[in-house]
């Protein structure tokens, strides 16, 4: 037996997590304390990682999903057991789905106990309640294994297709101890994360012929091209090939909306009928009409640029798969192209700009006008103009009038800048993904809310205001779901199911916790109230009056909702 004591300094598993994440450069943890976390949490600010405390996990996890998206760093979530552990996991789930990379630490109760369900406080088997969200998910078990375990989880989230992944850490792990020394040797530099995936060459010959026999090419560039951060060589490839280019939500700002190859004005032409349409980080899910249908007109073949293999004929047949990272597969489609041999159509050019200005100059009609109460293109068309300034301004948008009309008529000028439902086209991203953005970049943010989407994460102004952070968030204020407008049928005293309290004074909330609150009834209230706003750099909420009979169920869903898409047959 061997009696020797260490008279060496040890470490205990709080700081040994610490030290994981500083290894890492992970500075910044998004969470909300409890049982078995609060000192992980205490101590971690204590050692120069900046904590951001939430009013409820979800928020948090969005707000380090959101980062992970604008950094390609794993977003880092902390959140205490069982409950507040599946707060936070409708965040991961949304982060895997959007294949932004975050990880999800739980503090977990005992194993033991657990195993044989005899009743802990806060009892989950958190572990499995996570794998079918998760990219992946590790727990562990001894204070030796910090630096793997870090290791893996931060692999796993950047890795290929970016995904959140879980990290289970049981109470006991944080209490355990070891040499010092030991300690930091076991944590170690990750050589290369995120390794370049270099396409085939035959795949890049077979998508380069494919790309110059085409009449009528297109590109879709989808937020999988945000996040590769190839910002340079996709504007290049779009420029040299002269060929159209539609951009999905976050892919926005990439090139500058104004650009004059986007094809956006003229959606439903190009989407109906380009004959090769060259898809990059972009999936064909329900956003793209499943790559079929109506919505696809023209027969039409598919080049696909992804990272992960298994996307390729997820819905239609793939005629030319690119499998690779963005970056690497627009350089070798670059190395190849030859604008020369290129087979498009003059006309396809011009019949898309002839569609595109019709539109335009119809939608900037529209937004002259100045109904009362506003409708959602008087407002947004005042938001529109106050933000063509500030090219640099991170836009979170949520809602489904509020989305939909937003998406199309406010410009994005530099990459990464919307954030918004994304995948699931979920509510509740809302203040998460600001402060996440606000945090992240130190830049403004303008979270433009439909009033329903912002009562999901309504209470996190209280976070905004506690960071002193430049977010203004302006409320489509119509009185309720959609609108405002249904009545209960039986003409009893509940409301219809999607009326909210009329005339509601979302400003005072953030008046509440010190911020500025602005009421706006006009587009001329509404640019001013947030040109101070943005001056200021204060948390501001701008309740803006829409009327309640402007928006339409489920915004432009219409075919997705039973109700309406019954009535269209
Ligand atoms: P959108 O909603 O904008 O259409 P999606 O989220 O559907 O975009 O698609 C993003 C796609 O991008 C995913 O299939 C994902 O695998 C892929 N992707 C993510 N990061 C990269 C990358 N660095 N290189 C290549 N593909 C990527
Ligand atoms: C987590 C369903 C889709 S859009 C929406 C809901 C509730 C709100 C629409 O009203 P809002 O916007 O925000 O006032 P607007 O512009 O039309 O007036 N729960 C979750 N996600 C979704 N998508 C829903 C419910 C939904």
């Amino acid at each position: 037996m061997n009696n020797e004591i260490s008279t060496a300094p040890t470490i205990d598993g709080f700081n040994q997590v610490i030290n994981a994440l500083k290894q890492h450069n992970l500075f910044t943890i998004f969470g909300l304390v409890g049982i078995p976390i609060t000192d992980l949490a205490r101590q971690a600010q204590a050692k120069g990682i900046r904590f951001i405390g939430f009013r409820h996990e979800q928020h948090a996890g969005n707000a380090a999903a959101i980062a992970g998206y604008l950094t390609q760093k794993p977003g880092i979530c902390l959140t205490v057991s069982a409950p507040g552990f599946l707060n936070g996991l409708t965040a991961l789930a949304n982060a895997t789905t959007n294949c932004f990379p975050m990880i999800l630490i739980s503090g977990s109760s005992e194993r033991e106990i657990v195993d044989l369900q005899q009743g802990d406080y806060e009892e989950m088997d958190q572990l499995n309640a996570a794998k079918p969200y998760a990219k992946a998910s590790f727990r562990i078990n001894h204070i030796e294994d910090i630096g793997i375990g870090f290791a893996r989880a931060i692999r796993a989230a950047v890795s290929g297709r970016p995904g959140g992944v879980y990290l289970d850490l049981p109470a006991k792990l944080l209490s355990q101890t070891m040499d010092a020394q030991a300690a930091q040797a076991s944590l170690f530099h990750l050589v290369d994360p995120v390794p370049r995936q270099i396409p085939a060459p035959d795949a890049i010959d077979r998508a380069l012929a494919l790309l110059q026999q085409a009449k009528r090419p297109l590109i879709i560039l989808g937020k999988g091209a945000a996040y590769a951060q190839a910002d340079v060589a996709i504007r290049e490839l779009i420029e040299k090939s002269h060929i159209p280019y539609l951009p999905m939500s976050m892919a926005k700002g990439l090139l500058p909306d104004t650009h004059a190859q986007s094809a956006s004005a003229a959606r439903s032409y190009v989407l109906a009928e380009a004959d090769v349409v060259l898809l990059i980080g972009a999936r064909l899910n329900w956003l793209l009409s499943h790559g079929k249908g109506k919505t696809w007109g023209k027969p039409k073949q598919f080049i696909q640029i992804d990272i992960s293999p298994s996307e390729i004929d997820s819905n239609v047949a793939i005629a030319a798969p690119v499998i690779g990272d963005v970056g690497s597969c627009v350089d070798a489609l670059l190395r190849g192209l030859k604008p020369q041999n290129f087979s498009q159509s003059p006309e396809w050019v011009q019949s898309i700009n002839e569609r595109k200005e019709k539109n335009l100059s119809k939608m900037a009609q529209t937004l002259t006008l100045n109904p009362s109460p506003m409708n959602f293109h008087s407002a947004l068309g005042a938001i529109k103009n106050v933000l063509n300034k500030r090219p640099d301004i991170l836009v979170v948008n949520e809602g489904a009038n509020t989305l939909d009309f937003a998406r199309s008529i406010i410009d994005m000028h530099q990459p990464r800048k919307r954030l918004d439902s994304g995948t699931w086209g979920i509510m509740g991203i809302g203040m998460g993904y600001a402060i996440g953005a606000a945090v992240t970049t130190g830049l403004p943010v303008v979270a433009i809310e439909g009033d329903s989407a912002f009562g999901f994460s309504g209470m996190e102004v209280e976070t905004i205001c506690r960071y002193e952070l430049p977010i203004v968030v302006i409320i489509f204020n119509n009185n309720g779901v959609y609108n405002g407008t249904d009545v209960n049928p039986t003409g009893g005293k509940d409301v219809a199911p999607t009326v909210f309290v009329k005339g509601a004074r979302y400003d005072k909330m953030m008046e509440a916790f010190g911020g500025i609150g602005c009421h706006a009834t006009t587009p001329q209230e509404l640019t001013e109230g947030l040109e101070k706003a943005i001056a200021s750099g204060k948390p501001t909420l701008i309740n803006a009056v829409i009327d309640e009979a402007a928006g339409t169920e489920s915004g432009r869903l219409t075919t997705l909702n039973p109700k309406t898409a019954a009535a269209k047959k």
